[in-house]
């Protein structure tokens, strides 16, 4: 798209918005100030470095079988800067504890230590990107059904000296970035057929999570994240969106919604409200749940809408870290980057543009029909332009032009993989 055109349209818009009383300047501004933390594992199917040979377990599957996917560290890396040289803005990389620098060596999760990140720490800086962290649970030989929750002890001290470990890891990683590496902390316990023992298993989880958050650090911090099912766990999860509301609030942990988790009818931007009310963050796990499958390739949808709409409603843009969750094996996976990241940026990008101020006037009047007449209008507002204008001023391609990219980044690089 021509320079001239893109900043006609945005020219045309800013006026536009002016009139309902949007600085569409501000706008831009904002979101420029809004990281996204962008998952490693897309670009690898949640593969990892390690050395086990075993096969994604945990209840999560990544379908399909698109060639080009990232082998080892170098490509992996090379992928994650082609993804954000096509995202508008600065943003953060989420990496799980599988994607360490271990060599050729089989380094087993309880032996973990902040060496094995310190390639991606100084990686990270020099791309001018800060890190968040994950403890992993799955894909591995101790992580049957069940880990922190493990009746048998051996298991279970295992896994806490896992996540103790991964604490270590994130404090080390905030220390260097001088900024909080956020620890996530998702396990997959739960059962597939009916279990009669749920208090057990909510138990020892407690247990463990307060064994493992004993530590007290100052440059990370901690979030726990609830599922609604996993898949061969259809019957039981221990941690439930309920376990870990009371856990959160209790002590005073960040609760991760992953917007997968959930029964299909039920709003996640509903429950934003509600946990900053008791706590002073939240996380996000921006995903698209299909069917059985909670991480589809995040789209503009309705959900994400007004998962970002009320975020801004809040006011809570410094309070919410927004991450991305979702894994499609079956089309190109720097692609599959670009697009869910980009659209939960125009996401929060028409949230910012939403007459807010007199949509909250009508509704104090109970002009009901205004209001639902002006939210309606603002879905069409000029948005796009100012879109445009904000990956212009990025010098990321606007529009559609980013398949191109995708394309030839295929044709030299991905294309070529084994
Ligand atoms: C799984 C959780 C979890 C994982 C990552 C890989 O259902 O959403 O966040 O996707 O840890
Ligand atoms: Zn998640």
């Amino acid at each position: 798209m021509k320079t001239q055109l893109i900043e006609k349209a945005y020219a045309i818009a800013r006026e536009r918005y002016a009139e309902i009383g949007l600085d569409t300047e501000k706008t831009l501004d904002t979101l420029q100030r809004i990281p996204l933390s962008l998952h490693c594992w897309q670009a690898d199917d949640v593969t990892g470095f390690e050395h086990l040979g075993g096969s994604l377990t945990g209840g999560i599957q990544a379908t399909g079988n698109y060639p080009g996917k990232a082998r080892n560290i170098d490509e992996l890396r090379a992928d994650l800067l082609k993804a954000t040289s096509l995202i508008p803005g600065k943003h953060r990389l989420n990496l799980h504890a599988i994607y360490g620098e271990f060599g050729s060596q089989a380094v087993d999760r309880d032996q973990v230590e902040p060496r094995h990140f310190q390639g991606w720490i100084d990686w990270a800086k020099e791309n001018g990107m800060k890190l968040d962290f994950n403890s992993t649970s799955f894909s591995h030989p101790k992580s049957g059904d069940l880990s922190l929750a493990h009746p048998d002890p051996a298991i279970r001290d295992f896994w806490i000296e896992h996540t103790r470990r991964c604490r270590a890891i994130a404090e080390e990683m905030g220390r260097a970035q001088g900024d909080p590496s956020i620890l996530n902390v998702w396990v997959h316990d739960g059962s597939k057929d009916l279990t009669v023992n749920r208090m057990k298993y909510r138990e020892l989880l407690c247990d463990s999570l307060d064994r493992i958050f004993e530590t007290k650090y100052t440059h990370m911090k901690d979030c726990i994240e609830s599922k609604v099912f996993g898949i061969g766990l259809e019957s039981y999860t221990v941690g439930s969106n309920d376990f870990y509301i009371g856990y959160g609030v209790s002590r005073r942990k960040i609760v991760t919604l992953d917007t997968g988790h959930f029964h299909p009818t039920e709003s996640v931007a509903d429950k934003i409200s509600s946990l900053l009310l008791f706590l002073p963050e939240v996380m996000l796990h921006v995903s698209r749940p299909v069917r059985w499958d909670s991480d589809h390739v995040t789209i503009l949808n309705d959900d994400t809408l007004e998962l970002c709409r009320e975020i801004v409603r809040c006011n809570a843009l410094d309070r919410v870290h927004i991450g991305l969750d979702y894994f499609d094996a079956s089309i190109n996976r720097i692609g599959a980057y670009v697009i869910g990241s980009r659209a939960t940026q125009k996401a929060l990008m028409l949230a910012l543009l939403e007459p807010l101020a007199r949509l909250r006037e009508y509704e104090a009047s109970g002009q009901g029909f205004e209001r639902l007449a002006l939210l309606e209008e603002s879905k069409s507002l000029p948005w796009n332009a100012v879109w445009d204008e904000f990956c212009l001023r990025n010098d990321v391609p606007v529009g559609e032009a980013f398949i191109a990219d995708v394309q030839q980044y295929e044709h030299d690089v991905t294309s070529k993989r084994g």
